[in-house]
């Protein structure tokens, strides 16, 4: 057997393991807060409703042995893990020792001695890669169709949650493609060829045009007036009536006649046509709403997520109307508080806050930044002009709980195979006991005991300096 049909018969496993359980016991249900978290709880939730089960619901950012120990209290039979735990299987193993316990995920992990009562569903089980073939969100999907088939009406989750954990690149790569083409045939997603704009169902046109710095287009990225300018260049009228054109508006002469002059535009880019991409489309969704691009509705989830709200994501995806409307009013005051985390950078610039070493920028926020959205807050400025490229980006927030924690990112290069922020992150918790930290290649975290912030910050100085060191040398 090939690795695809195993870790295919395994799934088959799982699920033959999950129809066991009594009807009659509650399952507890706990994913990330992330649009692929949520994406993935949404599919299971599906699943314990065509199972006519009864479940409770947890959303975290972080599976902390406080969430173990909490649920070690309740009476639950069954506990299932959905985009997280694979790194915990011991303190699981632990602190839930009666329990029958599902991970189902696609985070790496290391084998553990014993799985006892644990079910593990993940592809790195079988040298499948986790990071680009499939997301939580798939993962959940391919259990949940492997217990009642008619899952497979649901496939498009599991694309928006791989979009939201960004494994599209261009396409999908195979289980992840396999899971969109049941989407496509099932009339959920419809794909298109176009440009690559973020914002295209919901915001002007102008507006996506000036917001647009992935492709960034020159003249016209980060500046308005530019971006109407540019616009009436190609003979189109960013107005529409009284109101603003959107990219729905734009005949198909138009659009082309559009594409056209971006890559003009970006002919001193060194990929100046890497403007066009496919874009998802939700058929079931209403043209023009923030759930029409998977990209958009990717956004919506994780903004739910980090507003502690994950149940109207979870609602938004299994087509709850009410929640839905509810998620969209969250967006913006999810964007009230970003824009709210980069005011306060700006105004902590020159402040104490703000440390700037050889290759790197650290900020620590204190408990002024809702440590959900420091990471987005790192992100963004890692992207923004002014910051050079290569430099490490590390954000501090202070939980309420006692805990700190930390986000790293790098500016500008994308696709430079020697950066590996997940690494670096393991290097600088290395020796600090009680430090937790995982993550990938463009972004990682670390969660410790807010006390040993002097002693994590000393050995984040070392660890990143001695990059940009290194740099320098090479
Ligand atoms: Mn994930």
């Amino acid at each position: 057997m090939d690795p695809y049909q195993q870790f295919s018969h395994h799934v088959q496993q799982a699920a033959d393991e999950f129809r066991k359980l009594d009807r009659k016991d509650a399952v507890r249900l706990v994913s990330h807060l992330d649009a692929d978290g949520i994406s993935a709880c949404a599919l299971l939730v599906k699943l314990l409703n065509l199972d006519n089960r009864t479940y409770s619901i947890s959303i975290v950012q972080q599976l902390k042995p406080e969430v173990l120990n909490e649920i070690a209290l309740e009476s639950y039979k069954t506990v299932i893990f959905s985009d997280l735990a694979s790194g915990m299987i011991e303190d699981i193993r632990k602190t839930l020792p009666d329990r029958k316990v599902f991970i189902i995920d696609h985070h790496e992990f290391t084998e553990p001695e014993r799985m006892g009562n644990i079910t593990l569903v993940n592809p790195h089980a079988f040298g499948i890669d986790g990071g680009k073939e499939i997301a939580g969100a798939g993962v959940a999907y391919l259990f949940s169709k492997a217990v009642d088939p008619r899952m497979e009406e649901y496939a498009h989750i599991a694309v928006i949650g791989a979009i939201g954990d960004m494994q599209e690149d261009g396409g999908f790569a195979r289980l992840n493609n396999e899971i969109l083409q049941t989407a496509v045939e099932k009339g959920k997603i419809k794909i298109i060829r176009g440009l690559r704009l973020f914002g295209a169902q919901t915001k002007p046109l102008h507006k996506v045009l000036e917001y647009s710095t992935d492709p960034y287009i020159p003249g016209v990225s980060g500046s308005e007036s530019g971006a109407i300018q540019f616009l009436h260049q190609c003979g189109i009228n960013p107005k529409n009536g009284a109101g603003w054109k959107k990219v729905k508006d734009l005949s198909e002469e138009e659009m082309r006649t559009m594409i056209t002059h971006v890559i003009m535009r970006r002919l001193g880019e060194s990929a100046p046509e890497d403007v066009l991409g496919n874009v998802y489309l939700l058929r079931q969704e209403e043209e023009g709403s923030p759930t029409k691009d998977a990209k958009e509705f990717s956004t919506l989830l994780n903004a739910c997520g980090r507003m502690g709200k994950g149940s109207l994501g979870i609602g938004a995806c299994i087509g709850d109307k009410s929640h839905k409307r509810k998620a969209v009013a969250l967006m913006a005051e999810y964007k009230r508080e970003i824009v709210n985390a980069m005011r306060w950078f700006e105004e902590n610039r020159e402040s104490p806050h703000v440390e700037k070493g050889k290759g790197y920028l650290i900020i620590n926020t204190g408990d002024k930044i809702m440590p959900t959205i420091v990471g987005t807050m790192a992100s963004i400025i890692s992207r923004g002009n002014g910051m050079k490229s290569g430099t490490y980006i590390l954000s501090l927030a202070q939980l309420i709980d006692g805990s700190t924690k930390v986000s790293l990112r790098i500016s500008g290069i994308r696709d430079d195979p020697s950066v590996d922020l997940k690494g670096t992150m393991d290097r600088i918790v290395e020796g600090l006991e009680g430090c937790e930290s995982g993550g990938h290649q463009h972004a990682a975290g670390a969660v410790f005991p807010s006390p040993m912030e002097p002693a994590f910050l000393e050995s984040a100085r070392r660890v990143l300096g001695g990059l940009a060191m290194e740099e320098k040398i090479s």
